[in-house]
Parts: C-alpha cells; sequence; structure tokens
C-alpha cells in the first residue's frame, strides 16, 4: 500500500513535557516518524507519496473555529506576552469554574482550550498539523480514489484532539477530519476503529451525537490510565448517536488474547454497520514494551491483527497516532500494513 508521508512533521518538536512531575524530552518525537519511513522503505511496502494541500475547510467541518484561530496563533502569542518556555496549560475552566468567556489573556486561553497539561504549543506546531492533517487527507482520497488501503503517516497525531481542545500529544483530529471528508466525498457510513492504547476521546467526543460514524476504541481502562475522564463502556452515544459509540476499555497487563478478543467484538459490531469506509486509528503503544502505556503486545501480534482488519473486505485508511517504544516503533507499525496487505491479497 501507498504511504503518504511530510517531512513537515519535523516542525513538531517540542523540547518539553511534563511526566510523572518531572520535565522529560517529549515522548511524541519526531525521530518516531523517521523509523516508521526507514522501515516502510526497508521493507518495500510500497510508494511513499507526498500529500496534496487542503485549506481549513476540512478542518472547520470538525473543529471549532476559535481553537483553530488559538491554535494558529498560540506559539507566536505567548511568545509576545514575554513568555519564553513553550506555551503550556497551568489553569483551566474544571468542574467548579465552568463561566463560558473565554480569556484574552494568552495563558488564560491556553487553559480554556488544553485538556491535559503534558503536552506544549511550541513553534511550529501549527504548521506541523496543518501537514499532518494534508497527509490524513490524501490517504483517505487514495482510498476513495479505489485504493484497497492507504497508510497516513501522520504526525502529530490525532485522536485526543476534541473539537475544541488540544491534548495528548494532539492538535488536529486527523481521523475525525478524514472521516468527514469522507462523508462529503460521497460515504454513507464511516467506521473508524481506535486500537491505541489510549481512548480516543477527541474522535468519540466530535462524533458522540451521530450515526454517519461508528466510533469502536479499544484502550486502557480509563480508571487507570489516561485520558481518565472519558472511554468507559457505558458511553454509547447519545440522541441518533446512541449505539454508535462503543468503548471497550481494558485493565492493566492485557495480553494480546485478550486484546484480540476485544478486537473480535468491534470486528463483528464494524460488520453489522455495513461501513462504506473503514479509518483505523493506528497507535502501537500497545506494544509491551512501550514506556507510558501497560498493555501486553508483540511485535507479531501486530501482524495478526492487521491480517483481521482486511478480512473485514473494506477500503481502509490507516492513520497513524502513538506508539513511544521508540526502537521498535517501524516494525510494530509495519507489522500491522503488511499483516493487512498479505491478508488482502
Ligand atoms: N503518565 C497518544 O498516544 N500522558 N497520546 C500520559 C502517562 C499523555 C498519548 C501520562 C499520553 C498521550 C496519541
Ligand atoms: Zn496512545
Amino acid at each position: 500500500m501507498h504511504t503518504v508521508y511530510s517531512d513537515k512533521h519535523k516542525l513538531r518538536d517540542a523540547k518539553i513535557e511534563i511526566h510523572e512531575g518531572k520535565v522529560v524530552a517529549p515522548f511524541e518525537c519526531p525521530r518516531r516518524a523517521e523509523i516508521i519511513l526507514a522501515r516502510v522503505i526497508s521493507e518495500q511496502l510500497g510508494d511513499v507519496v507526498e500529500p496534496e494541500f487542503y485549506n481549513l475547510e476540512p478542518v472547520l467541518a470538525v473543529h471549532d473555529a476559535g481553537f483553530v484561530q488559538f491554535l494558529e496563533t498560540c506559539a507566536s502569542d505567548w511568545a509576545a506576552a514575554g513568555f519564553a518556555g513553550e506555551a503550556i496549560a497551568n489553569c483551566w475552566p474544571t468542574r467548579t469554574m465552568n463561566s463560558p468567556h473565554i480569556p484574552e489573556m494568552i495563558e488564560g486561553k491556553v487553559g480554556y482550550y488544553a485538556l491535559a497539561s503534558e503536552t506544549t504549543v511550541s513553534e511550529g506546531t501549527w504548521e506541523a498539523a496543518l501537514a499532518s492533517k494534508d497527509v490524513a487527507l490524501t490517504a483517505t482520497e487514495l482510498v476513495l480514489d479505489g485504493q484497497r488501503a492507504a497508510f497516513g503517516l501522520c504526525r502529530p497525531p490525532g485522536h485526543h484532539a476534541a473539537s475544541d481542545q488540544f491534548g495528548g500529544y494532539c492538535f488536529l483530529n486527523n481521523a475525525a477530519i478524514a472521516a468527514q471528508h469522507a462523508l462529503e466525498k460521497g460515504a454513507k457510513k464511516v467506521a473508524i476503529l481506535d486500537v491505541d492504547f489510549h481512548h480516543g476521546n477527541g474522535t468519540q467526543q466530535i462524533f458522540y451525537g451521530r450515526d454517519d460514524v461508528l466510533f469502536l476504541s479499544i484502550h486502557g481502562d480509563p480508571m487507570e490510565a489516561f485520558p481518565y475522564f472519558l472511554g468507559h463502556a457505558d458511553e454509547e452515544g447519545q440522541g441518533s448517536g446512541q449505539g454508535y459509540n462503543v468503548n471497550y476499555p481494558l485493565a492493566s497487563g492485557a495480553t494480546y488474547e485478550v486484546w484480540k478478543a476485544a478486537l473480535e467484538q468491534a470486528l463483528a459490531r464494524i460488520r453489522e454497520y455495513k461501513a462504506d469506509v473503514l479509518i483505523v486509528s493506528l497507535g502501537v503503544d500497545t506494544f509491551e514494551d512501550d514506556p507510558i502505556s501497560f498493555f501486553k503486545l508483540e511485535s507479531d501480534d501486530f501482524t495478526d491483527y492487521g491480517g483481521m482488519l482486511a478480512a473485514l473486505d473494506l477500503p481502509t485508511v490507516f492513520l497513524l497516532e502513538g506508539g513511544y517504544a521508540v526502537e521498535q516503533v517501524g516494525i510494530n507499525v509495519v507489522n500491522v500494513l503488511q499483516g493487512f496487505d498479505r491478508a488482502a491479497g
């Protein structure tokens, strides 16, 4: 299958992350994409192509205009305020402070639009996020134009980004932008299967009230894992979206056997839905050696489930999300794609 890749991911190169009370080098780093690209090439997965350029229209179809404007100028507004470090949230509209007013001061704005504090908004982040959505849209377009599957090597990732919030290393929700684009291009039903270790809270929130996008996520139980405040099994959608949001939270230590049982249920639900297109939010932080996650998948397991995804027999767009065991991230991502390609024939 083709891989869509842009060098512009390198512009997302934050210097800090807050992790376990320490300032650390970000887990979500440019080297991740370099290693995945190198593996795509060495394994001869298929052609590597540049993304087409898309404007903000597909972004604004799922994200709030004020949020988009905020992201665009956040880093420069922060610098203009005289702050020397990277833009970071220090305070939020919490459960006891829910005034609708949006602060004018950049420090307040960052808090308003942030859902977590580990992720800074550094110079170049916005340009990289724009290129990442171009990668996602171009991969989607390849599949809508008749390719069996395509891989969008998206960086930064997207699934934690909600309609008006960034965090969890995500700024624009690439999978949501891609799904909405597929609908606008004529698909009637899109399934988004999120296999990243973390719950795809942003994607869930964006489509929660809708039945034209089925969202399914297999992830670390939010009682124990980020993003903590969404991703429970009793979140099933609302209004006409009731029944079109499906969460499979799994406890710490889940082996491939446990994880695969959840995947089988998810695949059965996708078959029943009769989607026109499948979008896979492909995070490989389910890997046993991932530094911030607690599932136990081994490298061969990724090949195995890639084959199971192919058996759905749907046009399939893979979009990169997480995966932080940097030395093995290329092997694990490409294993999924090769498992898919081999089974798809
Ligand atoms: N102590 C993605 O995989 N912080 N985002 C986790 C761990 C945020 C992960 C805290 C993790 C975000 C796309
Ligand atoms: Zn993740």
